[in-house]
């Protein structure tokens, strides 16, 4: 079947070639009544304006480009969705290309430019050097930067990880929780490593070190793993610090199949507060990070980049949302940690005598 062209349309409609090129680009100078006329006859034909015709002529195209990591993932998967729906509103499109590691990146940054991309947002865990090199292969089209350390000299718009961690581990130890174990995220994630290392900070302030210490990939099936393994020790530790809440859904999991009540005997703290978190059971308490707004505020910076040489960082803070899996340390964990204790000191005792 011929493709309907603009000569179509302007035959039907009884007006010049420009009139309805005119109309399509929202150009002014068109009376409401020829305007009308025009759409009439698209209508008619189902005529659908060729958006690569408008980019050879050197029109705006306003699509933005995400590289995003997986989308499966909850986190990326609600921020992309949040992109998606501002770029809609704003009359923007987005095209979408997914990389499994940050090697994948350059190869898909040539790919979305090549498609003529005016702005690009990266969401994928990069080191400093990584970003820097992308921003190098897109310029002059700029990047803004969603999981880059805050210090990383590229455009970046990020949570604040150290605040978040602090938060999680201040909150268990209001409750009078000690004894503490940590589930990071990958080691190849610098928000993972920043969350580690913010509770880390919080445990030595208490005078207290981390009662158990394991890292996942993020996804609900590594933290039912890793929370069996810090589970399995002789003593239960008081409370697990999450580095997301897909592995906090994991290590819940893990306690109810070993009959471990949460909150009663096992704290659970997560990170992030996807939508679902407020469903699981008990509901997950968990530091937020607001993804919509992150959305959101990238495509505004993305459609008009403050400026092309300054960098542009902008910190997000982050709020406790505290819910059901999390509690006050109960009498039973007390003594456990009094038991622990004496245990102890007799293991201290029992070494010294042997070397009199
Ligand atoms: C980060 C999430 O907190 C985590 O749950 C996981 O989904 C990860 O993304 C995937 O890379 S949020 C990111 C913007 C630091």
């Amino acid at each position: 079947m011929k493709a309907i062209t603009l000569y179509d349309v302007a035959l039907l409609a009884g007006v010049s070639y420009q009139t309805v090129s005119r109309v399509i680009n929202d150009a002014e100078h068109v009376s409401a009544r020829t305007r009308e006329k025009v759409q009439q006859a698209m209508a008619e034909l189902h005529y659908v304006p060729n958006r690569g015709a408008q980019q050879l002529a050197g029109k705006r195209t306003r699509t933005l480009g995400l590289i995003t990591t997986d989308l499966a993932l909850h986190a990326p998967s609600q921020i992309a969705s949040a992109v998606k729906t501002r770029a809609v509103e704003k009359g923007a499109s987005v095209l979408i290309s997914m990389v499994e590691n940050p090697q994948r990146c350059q190869a898909a940054v040539q790919e979305l430019l090549a498609q003529r991309v005016e702005a690009l947002v990266v969401n994928v865990p990069l080191e400093e050097s990584e970003a820097a090199q992308l921003k190098a292969l897109a310029s002059p089209v700029p990047v803004l930067f969603l999981d880059v350390s805050p210090e990383a000299k590229v455009n970046s718009l990020v949570f604040d990880a150290a605040q978040g961690a602090r938060l999680g581990a201040e909150h268990l130890l209001a409750l009078g929780h000690r004894r503490i174990a940590l589930l990071s995220g990958p080691e190849s994630s610098v928000s993972a490593r920043a969350r580690r290392a913010g509770w880390q900070r919080a445990l030595v302030d208490a005078g207290l070190a981390p009662a158990g210490e394991e890292s996942g990939d993020w996804s609900a099936a590594s933290g039912y793993e890793k929370g069996h393994q810090l589970l399995s020790g002789a003593e239960l530790p008081d409370a697990i610090l999450v580095a997301n809440d897909q592995m906090a859904l994991g290590v819940m999991r893990a306690c109810a199949e070993k009959g471990i009540a949460v909150p009663g005997q096992i704290s659970v703290v997560g990170f992030d507060d996807t939508a679902d978190s407020a469903w699981f059971s008990p509901p997950l308490t968990t530091v937020r990070q607001a993804f919509r707004e992150a959305g959101e505020q990238s495509v505004e910076w993305l459609l008009a980049p403050s400026s092309a040489d300054a960098c542009w960082q902008k910190q997000l803070p982050v709020t406790l949302v505290t819910r059901h899996s999390t509690a006050r340390r109960t009498g039973q964990q007390a003594s456990r940690e009094d038991l622990a204790q004496q245990l102890k000191s007799l293991a201290i005792l029992a070494e010294q005598l042997a070397r009199q």
